[in-house]
């Protein structure tokens, strides 16, 4: 298990006051994490010593750079077992990563009348690249249905995929039921009906371990900024012969071998889908912020959002009126979104702020799913590494101060 006073030691925000005397109580990780203090050092040291651009220059701050960016490439590509780092491209976040595989992939791979099959649990980030690229295309978008507990209906998976379903792309873990979905399994459904498999890792990628080459899937893309390491970047996974028969998803400096003024050609794997001056101090940082959790083993990670995640349904379940939604915790990750009858989420939210408690209210970006739930809103709150059960027990009390302040 974790030693979670001395990781919180590690978070410099968690010593803050949100109010003068009140500590901060960050429930709020599953939008973005905080972030130790070896990723905010890894990428301060950039700045303060090596700070040059990459893949550019011959002079030493130059080189640094680039090994440092590179190595950091190499670590992610350690974590999510992927055979190679050429085949983890830098993408700005997740959302942009599904984005380079609807641009890239989709349109030279979609026609009229081809399938892309999706599930009704998916972030918007999942959604609305598809959803553009079948109305270009004349594509078809299928769901997969969830359940009354907030899992799939793994029934309805092998009748939804047909010899037009080109690419089955679905959340790992959900970002409003929590719920861990079996992607091996998901993967091998898609493959055996001929379609290429997507995952977005945006929600795994912070909670447990990752391995690409046993999931078997095509494509994955996660963001650093919930994982401990910064914002602005986040890396998209694919399997080698996929990407190298994808045309550049943006064009410019970097991603070219020659150019002339009548055409340009190509760089190798991974450049090719990077273009421009990337984020230099983030790729660094996500590197650190790997080294970060490979340091605490992803297998306690897990094993502590277990934990939390079910004492907290617990704690919860004496809150009267509180409905969570999604799974019991063993199918699920620490993410925790609830309703209180007579009070709205937005209203939870600001209550619990006064008492120093962040969480997230609102649709999540997932607003189909909690069209189909009858919802506009529900309150989220998620844990990570450093979360206690004190913070569980002050949660509890403060949703119960809530329902003084409502007279419920
Ligand atoms: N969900 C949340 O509060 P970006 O914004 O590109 O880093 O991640 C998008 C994304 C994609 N898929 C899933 C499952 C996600 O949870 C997210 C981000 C945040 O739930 C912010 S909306």
């Amino acid at each position: 298990m974790l030693n979670v006073p001395q990781i919180r030691s590690d978070f410099p925000i968690l010593a803050t006051e949100v109010y003068p005397g009140v500590p901060l109580i960050y429930l709020d990780s599953a939008a973005s994490s905080q972030k130790p203090v070896q990723v905010i050092e890894a990428m301060d040291d950039y700045y303060r010593h090596t700070n040059a651009n990459v893949h550019r220059g011959i002079h030493r701050l130059s080189e640094e750079a680039t090994n440092a960016y590179e190595a950091a490439r190499a670590k992610i590509a350690r974590f999510i077992n992927a055979p190679d780092p050429a085949e983890v491209i830098y993408v700005s976040n997740t959302t942009e990563g599904i984005n380079l595989v609807a641009y890239s992939w989709g349109r030279a791979n979609i026609q009229a009348g081809d399938e892309i099959l999706l599930t009704e649990m998916e972030h918007h980030a999942n959604l609305v690249p598809w959803q553009v690229l079948a109305e270009e295309k004349g594509a078809v978008i299928k769901y997969v249905p969830f359940l009354a507990d907030g899992t799939l209906d793994l029934t309805a998976v092998p009748a939804l995929l047909t010899e037009r379903t080109k690419i089955f792309a679905f959340t790992a873990v959900s970002n409003v039921f929590g719920t861990v979905n079996p992607v091996k399994q998901l993967v091998k459904l898609a493959h055996d009906a001929g379609a290429i498999a997507l995952v977005d890792a945006a929600q795994a990628a912070p909670r447990m371990p990752l391995d690409v080459q046993d999931w078997d899937c095509d494509f994955m893309a996660f963001s650093a900024h919930k994982m401990c390491g910064p914002t602005g970047i986040g890396i998209l996974y694919g399997k080698r012969a996929l990407l190298e028969a994808m045309p550049p998803f943006q064009a410019g400096g970097d991603m070219i071998r020659r150019v002339t003024l009548e055409g340009s050609t190509w760089n190798e794997l991974p450049w090719k889908f990077e273009a421009g001056t990337p984020a230099i101090a983030e790729g660094i940082g996500f590197g650190a912020a790997v080294d970060y959790l490979n340091g605490l083993g992803m297998e306690n990670v897990h094993a502590h959002e277990q934990f939390i995640t079910n004492y907290a349904l617990e704690a919860l379940s004496e809150v009267g009126g509180l409905r969570v939604i999604g799974p019991p915790a063993s199918q699920r990750g620490g993410v925790t979104a609830f309703t209180l009858e007579g009070i709205h989420p937005h209203d939870i939210a600001e209550l619990l702020d006064k008492d120093g408690i962040a969480i997230r209210a609102g649709h999540h970006c997932a607003m189909p799913l909690h069209h189909k739930l009858g919802i506009n809103s529900t309150a989220r709150a998620s844990f990570y590494v450093h979360t206690t059960t004190e913070e569980i027990d002050k949660l509890v009390a403060s949703l119960h101060r809530a329902k003084k302040v409502f007279r419920l």
